[in-house]
């Protein structure tokens, strides 16, 4: 008998597959006692100019500056200006007002669609902040943060919302599927991962063409199972591309756990090390942080030292859209046991344990960024709503597609603007 013989098997078990499960489920009181999360201070902070290997520590840490009585601590304390950390605070207040009212407009019926940022709101405004305002993003949905940060009209963001008369993408775009060049964001697209090969690419010709822009790319947890997270990594690490490259880890895709895209193997920072990049992991609600972080990745990028990859560990607090109950997959606590905190409140913390903000003043600035969102509705509302939109220029959507419209969507058109499209 051959040593090859498969009757020698007998004995084996049988194959097996795991299938994550996550740990908490509807009715279950979640405990996150488990997770190791590290004090504020611990991780170090590498030069920029460091070997990608050496940067390979950080991925199982989680850097984190802000700690438990709020004050910063520790290498990677930005040390920002009050000004500054004033600026993100009303930023990411806005972000959640914003997010809260355009919610309730799309249950009023006025839009079909909604994605909050809830609980996340550090990451993109922070990322604003620590990049020049020139620098290029490749957003997701859920970096409305990049374009409140960088002073996009909040008119102009619901126009999009409501596909109105005003909406510059002609109701194109799925609402909130933005795009700005002048603001640097890059089209939403929703077909996840795309972001990742895009601002490599974009990347990449900047460096062809001489030019000192870098860009971030920006994927959630789920969308790294994609393949474009991996050619992008490839392509990222191979030639050295001037790109920061960021996963939001925010536990959740839609209903699937992030055990689902390998949570429970490793981190999705650990994912650089197999490509050789550089790579943090990051307290994605903590503000300092995740500016610290990304200022390092810039510097590094900037300076032809590559690109990192950065994990945000953060939490999705609300359900994925207003598609989605995520009372059907997960304990409806769970977004308050989560023991990195409220961004916001943390930030805001912040600001009043260095003396510089007061209960008074930040009522003052809510009611203020709360207006301010409110009037741009108002005025955004004046160009029309979704249910009434679509109806006076059918004709326009065989507009902007090919530069010489064929024969038979020539007819389509015709027949369309006589059956009393206007
Ligand atoms: C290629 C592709 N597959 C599936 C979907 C459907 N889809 C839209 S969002 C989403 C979840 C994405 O989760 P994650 O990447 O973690 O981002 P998050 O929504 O948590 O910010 C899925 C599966 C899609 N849009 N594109
Ligand atoms: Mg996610």
């Amino acid at each position: 008998m051959s040593d090859k013989d498969p009757s020698l098997r007998r004995n084996a078990p049988k194959l097996a597959l795991h299938v994550p499960e996550p740990h908490f489920r509807p009715g279950d009181t979640p405990d996150f006692s488990s997770l190791d999360i590290p004090p504020a201070g611990a991780a170090p902070r590498p030069d920029t100019s460091v070997a990608a290997a050496e940067t390979h520590p950080l991925t199982t840490a989680l850097v984190r500056v802000l700690g438990e009585d709020h004050r910063a601590v520790g290498p990677w304390d930005p040390k920002l200006d009050p000004d500054t950390l004033r600026k993100m605070l009303r930023d990411m207040v806005t972000v959640r007002i914003f997010d809260d009212r355009m919610y309730r407009a799309q249950r009023q019926g006025k839009t079909s669609f909604y994605m909050k940022c809830t609980g996340e709101e550090a990451i993109a405004v922070a990322a604003a902040a620590a990049l020049l305002s020139d620098d290029m993003h490749f957003p997701t949905y859920r970096q409305q943060g990049l374009l409140i940060a960088r002073g996009y009209p909040l008119t102009e963001m619901m126009n999009q919302i409501y596909s109105n008369r005003g909406d510059k993408l002609k109701g194109r775009q799925l609402p909130i599927m933005y795009s700005d060049k002048a603001h640097g964001f890059f089209s939403i697209s929703g077909n996840l991962a795309t972001q990742f090969p895009q601002a490599v690419g974009w990347a990449m010709a900047a460096a062809i063409k001489g030019d000192s822009r870098i860009c971030m790319g920006w994927v959630g947890d789920g969308a790294t199972a994609e393949g474009d997270f991996h050619s992008a990594m490839t392509f990222a690490a191979v030639y050295n591309a001037p790109v920061v490259l960021a996963v939001v880890n925010n536990q959740w895709a839609i209903s699937s756990f992030a055990g689902i895209a390998g949570a429970e193997r490793a981190t999705f920072a650990q994912r650089a090390v197999g490509y050789g990049v550089a790579g943090l992991r990051v307290d994605g609600n903590d503000a300092l942080a995740v500016y610290a972080a990304v200022q390092w990745a810039a510097e590094r990028a900037r300076s032809n030292g590559g690109p990192t990859l950065i994990e945000f560990f953060t939490y999705r607090s609300e359900g994925h859209s207003t598609s989605d109950d995520p009372s059907g997959y997960r304990p409806a606590n769970e977004a308050k046991a989560w023991p990195l905190g409220d961004p916001v409140e943390r930030l805001k913390a912040h600001l009043l344990a260095i003396g510089e903000w007061d209960d008074e003043r930040h009522a003052a600035m809510a009611a203020e960024a709360e207006a301010a969102v409110r009037s741009a509705q108002k005025e955004s509302e004046k160009l029309g709503i979704l249910p009434e939109q679509g109806k006076d220029d059918i004709g326009s959507m065989f507009d902007d597609v090919y530069a010489e419209l064929p024969w038979h969507l020539r007819e389509q058109r015709e027949e369309a603007l006589s059956e009393g499209g206007g």
